[in-house]
């Protein structure tokens, strides 16, 4: 919630405003969002001679409830030192919600006890779950550093010099955030009975069904996650020496980090399984049940008819302890006669809707829904489990969204070379792993490369696959001509050889042609011997989807010259990109992709250049498939453009609109669909498809899939702060900027429809 930033600010005030020396250590997860960080501020009379972790403190906060059950949070505490809780619970929760030993060491040690319903005021304030200024001001208060009056205007000034690009409103938000944190917080009377408080948890081990993922999550996740990561042994991380870690294990983190997360009511549903397209966590999908599952459904579990389905029903399951409560699926649903189906309600009051998630996951296949709904149709493809899931991405991230689909659409067959960027830090962290296996086993196997050389990374999977899958293609066929093969191993043979190159239609066959070379393996002779030399690299037999995943800064700047050899190749890989328009990960340097006139790092004044347009460069080529999409504008184009790049045997790009926090979309990151759709209206953002294949068959390769733009331009770049603060700043150039950034919209779209035929 930006308590670095405020802890930032409060010891520059300090360091400023006393005669104090002073130094701020700040630790971080790598998690985007309801990640962990710890700032140790330090301070005092004598100077400080290097970086410090403070384990004797005399003021600890604690800005999630959450963490009270998670963390150590007053170990490090000194007696008589004090505690400032954010929460919402009064005297008589607090003895329920605390952990005994937390209790013990408050009351035996003496400890000044504080809480502030910081969630309560944020809301009052307008500021939403952003607290980190109250709890900023109460810090000052409680420990009388500085005069408190003299304090609130230093903190005052401080926020305006930080929010002032922002807007006036802003500013003024977080004043009232300053003067309410200082008078709001409450001293907790510390009952005598805390002193001798009873332990009533222990640490649950998990059991994920399968023995690797149990034992990492065990050993490794969860200690990480509790902050011990530093006393694991080395035995504990032995196994993973290689650099492999068993997928899937982001499921067993359960955070809790949502303040609000969303309740369906089944009433307004009209089953079009959008909420679950969009969600950025995976975290709201559709479930359907037959007679019996209903019957054995937990009670708390909401479900209505299925539609066109008779004797199923539906239900849209939500896993609250992942959601992070972006709303990014109440903003799509899209409800029934206006009245939405998703509601954002406090995560207290849906912990129970958990029950049905889990119980969901567990229910049968229903082959007769894939055949009724398309699996490459929006709806359709939400029945299938999404292999990337739980991801530490920010709350209503544009990129994950893609990435899911992808893994719902080809997953089970997926090599992804990643990128480094912020798709391989939501993609893996240490120590949780989001993308997972279907109820088969199969999932993506993902790795993440440098930055500059992802493409080559992935190429070389794809050359790897072609020269093993090349082998054992000429074992297949040399079993097809023995004279000791039986017919049906000979049949399966022709079947697998017949389908090698489709990734869709070869797995079937691959199953069936495993089974066949297992019976024959048990023999002797020439197909035995083939049998086996084929089985002991089964694994590379079924055809692969290679992808290749990154964001602009790779594509567009550093990895371009490799991703365009690559691309050159013809080899078949197809290519994501997350189009933030900036470099995200590390806080928004500008890239070749983003805008004119878009203030990011290195560009203050507004970026002077126009956008690198890179799918435009790659339809030169003529045997690239190129697509450029943003989703919330068109759900129906991106499916297709994904199904599309994957079916052509041969290279192809999707190019990818990605909202993201560094924009600054001024409705937040809850609205970043409705934002892509806006982007689309008025021209900024194009979506179209080029398509090899259709000018084999005489045809324009080239379709224009976003109407004539209709909407301002202008009232859509104002939406975000990357643009409407060059109006602040530098108004003359972002006039100017902005009219030329505007003119060449207009042209870019004229462009593309002469291209496309639909204007001469
Ligand atoms: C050669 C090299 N330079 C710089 C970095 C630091 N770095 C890591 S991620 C990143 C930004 C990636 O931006 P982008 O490709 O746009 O992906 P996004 O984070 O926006 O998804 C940078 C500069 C690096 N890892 N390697
Ligand atoms: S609030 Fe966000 S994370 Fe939670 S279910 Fe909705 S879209 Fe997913
Ligand atoms: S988006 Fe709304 S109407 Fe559509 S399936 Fe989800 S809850 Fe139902
Ligand atoms: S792309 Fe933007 S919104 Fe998504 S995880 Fe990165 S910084 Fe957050």
């Amino acid at each position: 919630d930006g308590t670095v930033g405020a802890n930032k600010n409060s010891i520059k005030i300090i360091g400023d405003h006393t005669d104090m020396y002073a130094q701020g250590y700040f630790a971080y997860d790598s998690k985007k969002s309801g990640g962990l960080t710890i700032s140790h501020l330090r301070f005092g009379k004598k100077p400080i001679k290097s970086t410090y972790y403070i384990t004797k403190a005399n003021f600890v906060a604690c800005h999630k409830p959450s963490y009270v059950n998670v963390y150590d949070m007053v170990e490090d505490l000194k007696p008589g030192g004090s505690f400032l809780l954010n929460c919402e619970w009064n005297e008589k929760e607090l003895d329920e919600h605390l952990p005994a030993k937390m209790k013990r060491y408050i009351a035996r040690n003496n400890i000044n006890f504080y809480t502030i319903n910081g969630v309560k005021l944020g809301k009052e304030i307008g500021l939403g779950g952003r607290i980190n200024t109250i709890l900023q001001s109460a810090f000052f208060t409680i420990t009388g550093i500085i005069p408190k009056e003299k304090a609130i205007q230093y903190m005052k000034d401080a926020a305006t010099k930080s929010y002032s690009r922002k807007g006036e409103k802003i500013v003024k938000m977080n004043h009232e955030a300053i003067d309410r944190g200082a008078n709001e917080f409450v001293k907790v009377h510390v009952p005598e009975a805390w002193k001798d408080a009873v332990d009533n948890t222990t640490v649950k081990k998990v059991n994920c069904g399968d023995p690797a993922l149990t034992e990492y999550v065990n050993n490794v996740l969860i200690p990480a996650n509790r902050h011990q990561g530093d006393k694991l042994p080395v035995s504990a991380v032995l196994k993973m020496a290689n650099g492999t870690v068993p997928s899937g294990s982001a499921a067993y983190e359960k955070r809790g980090i949502a303040i609000d997360v969303p309740e369906w009511n089944p009433a307004n549903c009209i089953q079009c399984n959008t909420c679950s397209y969009v969600c950025p966590h995976a975290v709201i999908r559709p479930a359907v049940l037959n007679a019996e599952e209903v019957a054995k459904a937990p009670k708390s579990m909401k479900m209505k008819d299925m539609t066109l389905m008779p004797g199923l029903k539906f239900a849209i399951t939500i896993s609250t302890l992942d959601c992070t409560g972006c709303g990014s699926c109440a903003t799509v649903c899209p409800g029934m006669r206006g009245n939405k189906a998703l509601t954002m309600k406090p995560m207290e009051t849906q912990l129970a809707s958990q029950e049905g998630f889990d119980y969901g996951q567990k229910l049968s296949p229903k082959p007769e829904v894939a055949k009724k709904f398309r699996p490459t149709s929006v709806k359709g493809s939400q029945f299938h489990k999404p292999l990337l899931e739980f991801s530490g991405a920010c709350a209503g991230c544009g990129e994950t969204p893609y990435a899911k689909l992808a893994t719902q659409l080809f997953g089970d067959r997926m090599y992804i070379a990643n990128a480094t960027g912020c798709s391989s830090i939501w993609g893996g962290s240490a120590p949780a792993t989001p993308y997972t296996r279907n109820e088969k086993g199969y999932g993506p196997a993902w790795n993440n490369s440098l930055f500059e050389d992802n493409a080559e990374f992935g190429y070389g999977m794809a050359l790897a696959n072609d020269a093993i899958r090349g082998r054992l293609a000429d074992y297949v066929k040399e079993i097809q001509a023995a004279d000791d093969a039986s017919d049906t191993l000979k049949t399966a043979s022709k079947e697998y050889l017949d389908t090698a190159e489709s990734s869709v239609a070869n797995r079937e066959p691959t199953d069936r042609l495993i089974a066949e070379l297992q019976k024959a393996a048990k023999g002797s002779g020439k197909t035995a011997e083939l049998a086996k030399k084929t089985l002991a690299d089964k694994d590379y037999l079924a055809k692969k989807s290679i992808w290749i995943f990154g964001g602009d800064g790779w594509s567009y700047d550093i990895g371009f010259g490799g991703l365009d050899h690559v691309l050159a190749s013809g080899e078949n890989v197809n290519v994501l990109i997350f189009d933030t328009e900036v470099y995200s990960n590390t806080g928004g340097q500008a890239s070749k992709a983003t805008p004119m006139g878009s203030v990011a790092q290195f560009a203050a004044t507004g970026k002077s250049t126009k956008k690198k347009d890179m799918p435009g460069m790659f339809m030169t080529y003529g045997y690239i498939y190129v697509a450029h999409v943003a989703m919330g504008a068109d759900y129906n184009q991106t499916v297709k453009a994904l199904t599309e790049a994957e079916s052509y045997n041969g290279p192809s790009i999707i190019i990818a609109y990605a909202p993201c926090i560094n924009q600054g979309i001024k409705g937040g990151m809850g609205i970043s669909q409705l934002e892509e759709k806006k982007a689309v209206a008025a021209g900024y953002w194009k979506n179209f498809r080029y398509d090899p294949r259709l000018a084999a068959q005489g045809k324009n390769p080239l379709q224009l899939d976003s109407r004539e733009p209709k909407a301002s331009y202008r009232d859509f770049i104002m939406g975000e702060v990357r643009y409407n603060s060059l109006t602040r700043s530098f108004p003359q150039r972002a006039e100017e900027l902005f009219s030329k950034a505007e003119k060449d919209a207009k042209q870019d779209y004229e462009h593309l429809a002469v291209l496309a035929g639909k204007k001469d």
